[in-house]
């Protein structure tokens, strides 16, 4: 029997949550810190939940009528100048290959940050006329960004996973319709899959993508006091097409300059989903995004191992759409077994011990809010599908409430300033006015323009003048 104690989270999460998320994060197997300062590597456990995420938003896109793509990872210096707007600004975290061997290359290669110039350096080579138009692709990536502030797993990382989706139509309207489209399958990643409300809208002047003619966005606010972007979607007008020169002849026969957007969604969003979920035992997992959603832990002694090991593996049988792990192993005691689960977020274990044998039933946990009840033979099929649903709806519901509490709407400077000092998401109303200066005097930005906006405008706390209501908050 291992006698050691299991190495559990030391710190809460209300009293130093970074140093929380980091325990979290590496003690769950979720991911681990490399060799190479930045980078981290995704563990199974991670992996699969990204796969998850794939899955779900790749069958969305597809079924609208996007296809899947790979372009290269190295882009040559003279395309990546070329829309110089664009990467203005982020210069320096583009990594360079520059040599092979010992030899200097002619011209050096750029690692991706992202794929706007080496899509659509082919995209003016496909696209002749209307008819080949829309253009829609999308891939599956890695992306390669130095960030020099520190860097946070999953959240501010130098590489990481991601879907880039452009797309080229023959107008705007088509363009606009699409950019929303997709923002509406970011709200349902977020909400249906990972359990986390989101606030959908449109970014700021000052916070917007610089190509784009707008970016919409899908937000949230975590229990660290910081709020943090989940994915965007830009309409990219006829910025990128007038650059690249991709235009077509519509069919009247006159040439015009392609529509486009660009839309991304990344591995950050499992950092969120740590960071919103996860408590003071480890990581929660939404039922829907676990691999495992049921674990088996028998509880047994010598006399009595083979009758509760013939109905262990009775009930993992009868509960095997649920991706039941039965913990079998021999040198580590229930206790033990437990915590690791526990630990790992598995949303429900079943206990089964000599006691329960006798009466036909099980004890069931609930990884959400540590209730235990007992359940009969009969029933617990049923029983362990409501219960898996009505976790998902209560992590739902407990962020729900959390960003509810940590919500304030403030129409004085007096009150804005308050809220700022308390790490609060601030609801009030802004009139397009200096964003730099708020930034440097408050240390909020504006997260986002809601579409969900008041039917009367109101005035702008930092000038009087009519004003948008608007999110702002501290991020990430
Ligand atoms: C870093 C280095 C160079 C972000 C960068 O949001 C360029 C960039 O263009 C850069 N970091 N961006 C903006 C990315 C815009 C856009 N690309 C496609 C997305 C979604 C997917």
């Amino acid at each position: 029997m291992k006698k050691e104690k299991l190495q559990g989270i030391t710190v809460k999460k209300k009293d130093n949550f970074s140093e929380w998320y980091t325990q979290v994060i590496s003690k769950s197997e979720l991911a681990d810190y490399s060799i190479v300062s930045g980078c981290y590597v995704l563990r199974p456990s991670s992996y699969f939940i990204w796969e998850r995420v794939r899955d779900f938003f790749d069958k969305k896109i597809k079924k609208s009528g996007v296809k899947n793509a790979y372009f290269p990872l190295l882009i040559p210096e003279q395309l990546f100048n070329k829309e110089k707007q664009h990467v203005e600004g982020f210069n320096p975290e583009v990594a360079w290959v520059t040599k092979t061997g010992d030899t200097d290359l002619k011209e050096k290669l750029a690692i991706r940050p992202t794929s706007e110039t080496i899509m659509y350096y082919s995209y003016k080579k496909w696209i002749r006329s209307h008819n080949d138009l829309p253009l829609r692709l999308n891939q599956w990536c890695n992306v390669v960004r130095w960030e020099f502030k520190h860097p946070i797993p999953f959240l501010r990382s130098r590489e990481f996973l991601w879907q880039e989706g452009h797309t080229a139509f023959a107008n705007n309207k088509d363009a606009e319709k699409e950019v929303k489209e997709i923002l509406s399958y970011y709200k349902q990643v977020f909400e249906d899959l990972y359990a986390i409300p989101v606030i959908e809208g449109k970014k700021s002047e000052g916070e917007k993508f610089a190509g784009a003619d707008y970016t919409l966005s899908v937000e949230t606010f975590l229990p660290s006091g910081k709020a943090i972007q989940g994915a965007t979607s830009h309409f990219l007008g006829q910025n990128f097409s007038k650059a690249f020169d991709i235009n077509f002849t519509d069919k009247s026969g006159d040439k015009d300059h392609v529509w486009q957007n660009s839309w991304g969604l990344s591995t950050r969003t499992i950092g969120i989903m740590v960071m919103m979920h996860a408590d003071d035992y480890g990581l929660v997992l939404p039922p829907k995004v676990a691999e495992n959603k049921v674990v088996i832990v028998p509880i047994y002694s010598k006399e009595n191992k083979d009758k509760i090991m013939k109905k262990a593996i009775e009930l993992k049988t009868k509960l095997n759409k649920f991706d039941v792990l039965l913990d079998d192993r021999e040198n580590y005691s229930p206790g033990w077994k437990f915590h690791e689960w526990e630990l790992k977020g598995i949303p429900v274990r079943i206990e089964i011990g000599p006691k329960d044998l006798a009466k036909k039933q099980v004890v069931l946990f609930r990884r959400d809010n540590h209730k235990k009840e007992n359940v009969g033979f009969v029933n617990l099929q049923k029983k362990v599908e409501v219960v898996l649903e009505d976790i998902q709806n209560n992590l739902f519901k407990k962020a729900q409430d959390f960003i509810k509490k940590n919500t304030v709407e403030v129409k004085t400077l007096k009150d804005f300033e308050k809220a700022t000092k308390e790490n609060k998401l601030i609801k009030t109303y802004w009139c397009g006015c200096d964003e730099d200066k708020i930034k440097d005097e408050y240390g909020v930005k504006i997260l986002t323009i809601p579409f969900d906006q008041p039917k009367k405008k109101n005035k702008c706390i930092f000038t009087g003048k009519e004003g948008n209501l608007v999110y702002m908050a501290k991020s990430y």
